[in-house]
């Protein structure tokens, strides 16, 4: 199996890797998300998450923002990448529950609300349009944008946004096994929420159903001018899929193969459907050595905080894969 699925075609003098914080209280609800040790973690998993990427450790709190079972974070990935490559990676705050304790590029979001009650995202016109502005600013310092992002629970509101865009779509999880039959009643109220409101809009279906990441997102996606790539699995395909609906056209995404090969979610599928590109990274976490890397491969985790982009983005700057795996594997051993 190679490293790279297949070479994006891509030279960057100027790279930036930036990531997209936010929350949605859905990630709250008991069995939504494994992206922190239980439902009222997870919403701090943006900001230990950051500080770890940032920082290279957890000192603001006594936990760390790894699955239930132990599994490490996949910010221990982007850590390593980012160390690897000496790149120092952007945070952006999209709607974060909990100040965070790295530097931000504010734009003023709250965190999302849970879709089934009420409008998940209210500001979601404001957000896209300070993603637009952020998006030129950025455009001036880098040629090459990776773009991930931080939102424990984003699985679910992908569904929704994707199912209200029109797409037969399903989504990939933090867990080993997919909660599908509550994310699926949960997407059926917000169906019936964005059906009511009669609209296709795509901002307004963000503001129904969405999280502050993905207007922000999209924003940046609009107007960023050098080379992009959405770093993320089905969070950052919901974004792509705004993008076409708004009649742009979808960037290309990188991701890892443990997306790709979720049989509970139908990603290559729906990438094509979309009319996008998508890269995929296998980093042979089977072979590595380390306990919770190798339960990335029986489909814990898969991906998160850009970590399969880091890793594309640490190949197309001449890194070899047995460097990857390396930086990787000593950064765990230490930290987890
Ligand atoms: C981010 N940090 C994580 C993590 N993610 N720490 C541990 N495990 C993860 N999977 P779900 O919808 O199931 O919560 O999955 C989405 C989350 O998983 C996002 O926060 C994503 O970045 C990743």
């Amino acid at each position: 199996m190679p490293f790279l699925s297949e070479s994006p075609d891509i030279t960057a003098e100027n790279p930036l890797m930036a990531l997209v914080l936010g929350n949605t209280m859905l990630s709250t609800v008991p069995g939504i998300s494994g992206a922190g040790q239980t439902p009222e973690k997870t919403l701090l998993t943006p900001n230990l998450d950051s500080e770890l990427v940032m920082t290279g450790s957890i000192a603001s709190m006594s936990f760390k923002p790894n699955t239930p079972t132990g599994c490490p974070t996949p910010a221990s990935i982007t850590r390593s990448m980012m160390q690897l490559t000496g790149l120092l990676p952007l945070f952006i705050n999209a709607g974060l529950r909990h100040q965070p304790g790295v530097p931000c590029l504010d734009m003023y979001g709250s965190p999302g609300g849970d879709p089934r009650f009420g409008d998940a995202v209210p500001d979601a016109c404001g957000l896209f349009r300070r993603g637009e502005m952020a998006g030129r600013f950025l455009s001036r310092c880098s040629d090459l944008l990776v773009l991930g992002e931080c939102v424990p629970g984003g699985t679910t509101t992908a569904l929704c946004v994707l199912k209200a865009l029109g797409y037969d779509a399903r989504v990939s999880s933090s867990y080993v096994e997919n909660p599908v039959t509550l994310k699926d009643e949960v997407c059926r109220e917000v169906l019936g929420r964005v059906r009511n409101a009669g609209t296709s809009d795509p901002l307004e279906i963000l503001r129904l159903a969405g999280d502050p990441m993905m207007p922000v997102a999209a924003g940046i996606a609009s107007t960023y001018s050098g080379r992009l790539l959405l770093a993320g699995g089905t969070q950052m395909l919901a974004v792509a899929a705004v993008l076409k609906a708004l009649g742009r056209n979808p960037p290309p995404l990188a991701t890892t193969v443990y997306v790709r090969d979720d049989s509970s979610a139908s990603f290559p599928r729906t990438v094509e459907e979309v009319g996008a590109v998508a890269y995929y990274v296998d980093p042979n976490f089977a072979n590595l050595g380390h306990v919770g890397l190798a339960r990335y491969c029986i489909g814990e985790v898969k991906e998160g905080m850009g970590a399969g982009g880091a890793m594309v983005l640490a190949s197309l700057m001449g890194f070899a894969p047995e460097e990857i795996s390396k930086a990787i594997f000593d950064f765990v051993r230490e930290y987890s």
